[in-house]
């Protein structure tokens, strides 16, 4: 009677998996064969211990394969954060004002410099607009990339006004990217013995301005000669920096000189202010006279009215 129970409990292990299934029919045929020397007892232990371990098994094969399901469908939002386009740049700053030369303009002149310090070299013009019986007169820059610029010198009687190089008021080297700016050196006006210099820069927006003594008038240089008295610009500078110098002479006999440099100073954002005098003597011949009647810089001498007094742009 001993085999009868062996159907039966195949019956149950089928119920479970075919895996299950069929390693244990071998068990219980085992068991089968030899029902008369193993108890009933001792086959059905055997039985449920290897499919406690068989079904343990395929359960954790399933619970694997689902958690790495969801792990990958959770990467699917990170993806689509990442590639969100970036917000437009802000609208390029405007300036009070940007006259530009019409038609009728004269007199225009030309130069060019890194007036904002971003390494693209920028443009400035000046000119004048005729109105009635006089001229009108301005100085425009125009970054490249950037805005453009006037300033309204208005109506300089006899004189004009004349852009003329780029120059550096101020240069600093190791200072902080873009506040190196060159800036922009012009004729803005005569007198009965020379010229009269102006410097002229652009702010942290990129518009033009003229820049002013630190007392509310503009700054300028003369550059001009007549007897027994010069006045002269120079560039200047070392340990890597670069500064204007402001030079004089006089002299009541045409044979000792005396002589005074004025460090200039950027005082704030838009001031040129003199520094401590220094004095000094040079005696008529010295070819270190000639400068205190000249405006130059990096060798480049933009007016000499110590050898050709009267003028001569
Ligand atoms: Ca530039
Ligand atoms: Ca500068």
């Amino acid at each position: 009677m001993s085999h009868r129970t062996c159907p039966t409990r195949s019956m149950v292990v089928r119920t479970s998996t075919t895996v299950v299934a069929f390693a244990a029919f071998g068990l219980l045929a085992v068991a089968c064969s030899d029902s008369k020397s193993i108890s009933s007892a001792e086959s059905t232990t055997t039985s449920d211990s290897t499919l406690v371990a068989l079904e343990t098994s395929t359960t954790d094969t399933t619970l694997t394969t689902t958690t790495t399901a969801v792990a990958e469908t959770t990467l699917v939002p990170d993806t689509t954060v990442a590639t969100t386009v970036a917000p437009p740049p802000p609208p390029a700053p405007t300036c009070a004002a940007a006259t530009a030369p019409t038609g009728a303009a004269i007199s225009l002149a030309n130069t060019s410099g890194d007036w904002n310090g971003d390494g693209n070299l920028d443009t400035a013009v000046s000119w004048a607009e005729p109105v009635g019986d006089g001229l009108d007169w301005f100085v425009r820059t125009e970054i490249a990339g950037g805005p453009a610029s006037s300033v309204a010198l208005g109506d300089l009687g006899v004189g004009f006004a004349a852009v003329m190089d780029a120059i550096d008021v101020n240069f600093s080297l190791g200072a902080p990217e873009g506040s190196n700016r060159e800036e922009v050196l012009a004729i803005v006006g005569v007198s009965s013995s020379g010229y009269n210099l102006g410097v002229f820069g652009v702010t942290d927006a990129g518009c033009a301005f003229q820049f002013d003594d630190g007392a509310g008038a503009a700054f300028q240089l003369p550059t001009a000669g007549t007897i027994g008295q010069l006045s002269g610009v120079r560039c200047d500078g070392g340990a890597g920096s670069q500064f204007l110098v402001k030079l004089e002479a006089s002299s009541v006999d045409e044979v000792t000189w005396d002589t005074t440099d004025y460090r200039i100073d950027r005082q704030g954002a838009q001031s040129l202010v003199l520094g401590t005098p220094i004095a000094g003597s040079l005696t008529a011949g010295d070819p270190a006279l000639a400068q205190y009647g000249q405006a130059t810089c990096g060798g480049v001498n933009y007016l000499d009215e110590f050898n050709d007094s009267g003028g001569d742009f």
